[in-house]
């Protein structure tokens, strides 16, 4: 590997003195150190390739130590984690204690705000040029965002206000027209380079020519053009938009030319107020598979780097929990006209690509939009139809108050499918689904549900679509215990759950994921020494299946509560306000194990499973605690 001008960047300010070709080697032999690593260890490949040239500009012409640089996301930030002294660890990206796969704080000096979620780099970053003002410091403050991010309400709101206060700021904005898929929405085509094309070019100056004869009103308005920008350049381009918000519009530029970003950059360190620099870049940059599939490649397990082919795993050939519900789905849409399904920017996470085939009528990826999802399902549900929202548990969490205001409170029959609920692995902190179980059981009116197993997720949707309110269901990344789908699934008993194993001493009360590992774990034990385990699968977190409770509490003095969300508020904590509200606390020792009150680190899922305690282990060694 090529590493002849990285070994000489000890310090990111060693890159303020190279030249213009010791840039371009510079970024060779990063896009080299990305690939051999990625193709190890699996991570965002395509969005890092993409900013190379972006990110040795920048340091080129700012300088971390003083200026603040935020990246929008994080994925894309590896060329800057190597650079900003951290290319010694970069192998272990991802790994359990080793480098974050974004940029984090608490990881590195060098980064300046903690991301993972879309689109909070504008308002981070006016946040930090306020406090650079308001301590009377003189840095520079970057957001670097992408057009995909660039959906989300949240990046306008930032703007508006940035360019209200007329603070100094630099937006950079990468536009490769990609999210993770094709970009969306009527802003990415007019943020697209086809703007910048020879077509267009010519149709700005016939416009301009045509304007210009149209007596008094078209020579105005062409001056207004001019004194805008000085050139017509402004006119039905990005720009139009980013000026209205009152910030400089520098662009569109190529992202991957050195030269043309060092002397834009350069330029726009003088600029006063906000400034915007459109740049043009290529997902998956310099790597060819990449390029040609920026969607596979955007975040990516191991491969073969010569080829870019996936190294197959013997779990691959098992259907994940996404595609389970996506084909799932498409069943249940073929006979129920009313379904309609939407994506915040993720349908093939999700599951949802194959319904977007199949029904390209009923479905919507609504962007990186999952407030805006909530609330267009339930404009959607008021008129008949029966919405079904797939999002990631962790990018819900964005939705709550369209979740109580918009859904909820209406009674509207919109059905939430919570991917990624529980540990996801190496995405870390910023990604697990930790949360839901506690800030979906606290809303009236809807029903909230978690399998054990795919089948038990088929009956979980059909049960939903037959309910005439709101209805949740979560299941964990990846694959499940690996049964038969059924062909026929049908509803479920609301508020039911199943007694899978009688027991006498201790009831293992269980909830999704972990019903596997518990009644492995109830199973051992009794092998290893005489007791009575039983396992409950609970099935429903709201409402609670009181009368397993019940029964298991008249059977059994000792119950053991597992789910793989924080302990806080989540499914245990529901089944000791019951009991205790029922006065069913007397004589009987309640053990609770699930996600502590700690974010959770990075890593493979079962060594993260291993460290919180939620494996077989970890429930046996909470049944012994019981029983001793
Ligand atoms: C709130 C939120 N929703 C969804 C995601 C998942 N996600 C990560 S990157 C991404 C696409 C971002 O596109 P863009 O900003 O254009 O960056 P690119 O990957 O194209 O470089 C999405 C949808 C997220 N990180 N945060």
């Amino acid at each position: 590997m090529k590493t002849a001008v990285l070994e000489r960047i000890v310090s990111p300010s060693d890159i303020q003195n190279l030249s213009i070709k010791e840039m371009e080697i510079l970024a060779e032999e990063l896009r080299e150190l990305i690939i051999s690593t990625i193709s190890r260890t699996g991570g965002h490949l395509a969005p890092s390739l993409g900013v190379v040239e972006l990110t040795v500009a920048i340091l080129n012409l700012f300088n971390p130590d003083e200026d603040k640089i935020i990246w929008d996301v994080g994925h894309q930030a590896y060329a800057y984690k190597i650079l900003t002294k951290r290319r010694e660890k970069f192998s272990t990206i991802r790994q359990y204690q080793g480098l974050s796969g974004f940029p984090s704080p608490k990881e590195s000096d060098y980064d300046h705000f903690g991301v993972g979620h879309s689109s909070t780099s504008i308002s981070a970053g006016l946040g930090q040029a306020v406090a650079r003002d308001l301590l009377g410091l003189d840095h520079k403050v970057l957001a670097v965002i992408g057009d995909g991010s660039m959906t989300a309400g949240l990046a306008y709101e930032g703007l508006n206000q940035a360019g209200g206060l007329d603070k100094d700021l630099v937006v950079v904005l990468n536009d490769n027209e990609m999210s993770i898929s094709k970009n969306v929405g009527a802003l990415s085509s007019f943020f697209s380079r086809k703007l910048a094309d020879q077509r267009y070019l010519r149709f700005r100056e016939d416009l301009k020519s045509w304007l210009e004869q149209v007596p008094r009103i078209g020579e105005e308005l062409v001056n207004y053009a001019r004194k805008s920008e000085d050139s017509l350049k402004s006119f039905f381009t990005a720009g139009m938009l980013f000026e209205a918000f009152k910030f400089t519009y520098v662009g569109p530029i190529n992202g991957h030319n050195l030269r043309q970003l060092r002397k834009v950059f350069e330029q726009v360190r003088s600029v006063k107020g906000p400034v915007l620099i459109h740049t043009l870049t290529t997902k998956g940059k310099g790597y060819q598979p990449a390029e040609k599939n920026p969607t596979f490649y955007h975040g990516v397990g191991s491969f073969k780097p010569e080829t870019g082919e996936r190294r197959k795993r013997k779990s691959d050939l098992l259907p994940n929990y996404s595609k389970v519900f996506g084909e799932s789905l498409c069943r249940l849409a073929r006979e129920h006209q009313n379904i309609v399904a939407i994506s915040a920017a993720m349908p093939e996470g999700t599951g949802l690509d194959c319904f977007q085939e199949e029904f390209p009528n009923r479905f919507f990826d609504v962007g990186i939009c999952e407030q805006h999802a909530v609330t267009f399902a339930a404009g959607l549900a008021t008129q008949g139809f029966k919405p079904v929202v797939a999002i990631y548990s962790t990018f819900l969490q964005r939705s709550f108050d369209q979740l109580i205001h918009d859904v909820c409170l209406q009674e509207l029959p919109v059905i939430f499918c919570l991917d990624r609920g529980g540990l996801v692995g190496e995405d870390g902190a910023t990604h697990h689904g930790a949360f839901d179980l506690s800030y979906l059981r606290l809303i009236p009116n809807l029903t909230l549900m978690a399998p054990k197993d795919e089948p038990e997720l088929q009956a979980m949707l059909v049960t939903a679509l037959s309910l005439p309110g709101p209805a949740a269901i979560r299941y964990p990344r990846g694959r499940g215990p690996g049964l038969a789908l059924s062909s026929d699934p049908h509803s479920l008993e609301i508020g039911r759950g199943e007694l899978l194993r009688p027991g006498k001493e201790v009831m293992i009360l269980a909830v999704g994921s972990l019903l596997t590992p518990a009644l492995r774990a109830a199973e051992e034990m009794e092998q290893e020494s005489p007791s009575s385990i039983g396992v409950i699968n609970a099935r429903f977190i709201k409402p609670l299946p009181e009368k397993e409770i019940l029964d298991a509490v008249q059977t059994c003095s000792k119950l053991l509560i597992l789910e793989e969300n924080t302990l806080a508020g989540g499914f245990g904590s529901a089944v000791l306000e019951y009991l205790n509200d029922h006065c069913l606390m007397s004589g009987l020792t309640v053990k609770r194990i699930g996600l502590p009150d700690r974010f959770i680190e990075h890593g493979p899922v079962d060594r993260l499973h291993q460290l919180v305690g939620i494996d077989v282990p970890g429930i046996k060694e909470g049944l012994k605690e019981l029983l001793d």
